[in-house]
C-alpha cells in the first residue's frame, strides 16, 4: 500500500474538498483520499495509481495539482 501526498491549489471550501475527494477517489486502486483544505495537501492511499491519473482527476474537478 502506497501513501502519496500532493499539493492542490484553488480549493476554498468544503465543496471543493468533496469535489477533489470524489474525483480522486474514483481512480482505480485508490483506497482513501484525505484532503486538508488549509494547506491544500491531498494524501492518497492505495496501490497501482499514478501521478498522471491524480493530476487528471484534480483537473477534472477544476483544480490544479502543483508539480512536486
Ligand atoms: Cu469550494
Amino acid at each position: 500500500m502506497a501513501v502519496m501526498t500532493y499539493t492542490v491549489t484553488g480549493m476554498t471550501c468544503g465543496h471543493c474538498v468533496s469535489s477533489v475527494s470524489g474525483e480522486v477517489g474514483r481512480i482505480d486502486g485508490v483506497e482513501a483520499v484525505d484532503v486538508d483544505l488549509a494547506s491544500g495537501r491531498v494524501t492518497v492511499t492505495g496501490d497501482g495509481f499514478g501521478d498522471d491519473e491524480i493530476r487528471g482527476a484534480v483537473d477534472a474537478a477544476g483544480y490544479t495539482l502543483v508539480d512536486v
